[in-house]
């Protein structure tokens, strides 16, 4: 049984060879990506033993989503291939600075029939952690639902609750999202929100502000990710401010999953709160300097150079 289990939609990703608008690309990398199995695929770089539960279009793309995940050794014996409905896919800019545009084809996607009954109770309650995030709801009222059934079979079972907003302006608006992420955020132990998502939910801009609003909603940890500007790592004993790792991002989608994912590993290994929140740091910094979503999360080794400030030997 997984240590961290977790259940979202991954999509087909197709980004474009060269920067510059989509519409004069002609050639494209695929890949897979979606940030619950990216968080999968980063705890289990980091050691950990993970399952992701979704739903996939039984396709000749469904079975390359599937091979993928299952590859980066995550557990996908609780994915259902869908005969009916077909894959998410997106588009992702190559930009030259900043944050790439996505462009989503989601829509009624197979992940997006998620439900309730697709749960397996027994695979979450024997979770040591269960992770969710805001965009699961987003999809669809079942896919809603799932997430909610999903969090309560963890509760009643005592199993750690561990929520990411990633808010998706692209799937709906932020007055439809607030009362369902704040509901989502008083069920969770741990937290890890950006900090525009932090003010989103609670209003307020400062990452302090933030962390104690989650950990009075009920949180035991948070997490606010700050970007290029590194974290704030909190409990209600203690609150550090970490310093980013300086690198030159050339894609920065699944730094904040690498973030979680080194962060949760920590929070599972009993690590101090401003270790886990420097692995974390280190982790999402090094994710961006390789194009992909996961494609460059790293391993355990990798993060304690970093740490120890040693190097390895190359040749
Ligand atoms: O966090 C990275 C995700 O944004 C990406 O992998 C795709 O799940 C995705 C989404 O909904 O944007």
């Amino acid at each position: 049984m997984p240590e961290l289990v977790t259940l979202g939609e991954s999509m087909l990703v197709m980004r474009p060879n060269q920067p510059g608008p989509l519409r004069y690309a002609h050639q494209f990398t695929r890949s897979v990506g979606g940030a619950e199995s990216n968080v999968a695929i980063g705890m289990c770089r980091l050691g950990h033993s993970t399952g992701w539960i979704s739903r996939l279009g039984d396709d000749e793309i469904g079975h390359y989503i599937l091979n993928t995940i299952r590859g980066e050794g995550v557990d996908v014996s609780h994915v259902q291939m869908d005969p009916h409905h077909r894959n998410g896919l997106y588009f992702k800019e190559l930009a030259v600075m900043g944050d790439p545009q996505l462009i989503y084809y989601r829509a009624n996607s197979a992940a997006s029939r998620l439900k309730p009954t697709d749960l397996d109770e027994g695979y979450i309650k024997n979770a040591r952690m269960l992770h969710v995030t805001g965009i699961t709801p987003a999809l669809s009222e079942s896919a809603r639902e799932t997430a909610f059934a999903a969090l309560e079979i963890a509760r009643s079972a005592g199993v750690t609750v561990s929520f990411d907003p990633n808010m998706r302006y692209k799937l709906w608006t932020a007055d439809e999202a607030r009362p369902v992420l704040m509901d989502m955020a008083r069920k969770a132990d741990v937290v890890l929100p950006g900090l525009s998502e932090g003010e989103m939910l609670l209003g307020f801009s400062d990452a302090e502000e933030v962390a104690r609003g989650f950990m009075q909603l009920g949180a035991r940890a948070v997490a606010v990710k700050l970007g290029s500007q590194g974290a704030l790592v909190a409990t209600d004993d203690e609150m550090h401010h970490i310093d980013p790792l300086p690198v030159t991002p050339v894609d920065t989608v699944g730094a904040g999953d690498a973030f979680d994912a080194a962060f949760l590993s920590g929070y599972l290994e009993n690590r101090p709160l401003a270790e886990s929140g420097r692995r974390a740091c280190i982790a999402g910094a090094l994710t961006t300097l390789v194009h992909g979503d996961w494609e460059g999360m790293a391993s355990k080794e990798k993060i304690e150079t970093f740490l120890s400030g040693t190097s390895t030997i190359s040749r």
